[in-house]
């Protein structure tokens, strides 16, 4: 009986969670030339800069660099990615073997390309354009990429 609660709870969670992301979807409004792509807004920069100069141009914005938490995120950028562009992750200062994302949580969904990472003083993080899959690669934060910010949108 305890155990068809737990299932019931979590079919109603995953139904809630649908509704929300729907709602999402239709009420959310970006600022011009932002994306609205499933409930977030994201700019795809023209400029080319390093790592963290790309983070203040994000936050000027009111925004920050990309974190990207699943496959279906991934794949809603994916068409508009067609350069090499950096993304909101970096190596941990205190454990350069782990990652973290600016918003401070740690990477579950991760997409890197085969081999990578491989460099411990490449210590930011950068996505491959469309035609490698967009997968990530781990490049010296000092490195000048285009970059993508995200937030959240203004109610409608
Ligand atoms: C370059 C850098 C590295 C990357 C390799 C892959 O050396 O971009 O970060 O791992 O290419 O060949
Ligand atoms: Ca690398």
């Amino acid at each position: 009986m305890d155990k068809e609660r737990k299932r019931l709870a979590f079919v109603e969670e995953t139904f809630f969670l649908q509704l929300l992301t729907v709602f999402q979807h239709l009420f959310i409004v970006c600022p011009n030339s932002w994306v609205n792509l499933q409930g977030s807004c994201y700019k795809f920069s023209s400029n080319a800069l390093n790592w963290n100069a790309a983070k203040s141009a994000c936050k000027a914005l009111g925004s920050d660099l990309v974190v990207i938490n699943s496959q279906t995120e991934l794949q809603a950028l994916t068409s508009k990615v067609s350069q090499t562009v950096w993304i909101g992750m970096h190596r941990d200062r205190k454990d350069k073997s782990r990652w973290l994302w600016v918003d401070g949580s740690r990477p579950t969904y991760t997409h890197w390309y085969p081999g990578e990472p491989n460099g411990l003083h490449e210590e930011c993080a950068e996505m491959y354009s469309k035609v490698h899959g967009c997968q990530w690669n781990d490049q010296p934060c000092s490195s000048a990429r285009l970059y993508v910010c995200e937030t959240r949108g203004i109610p409608n």
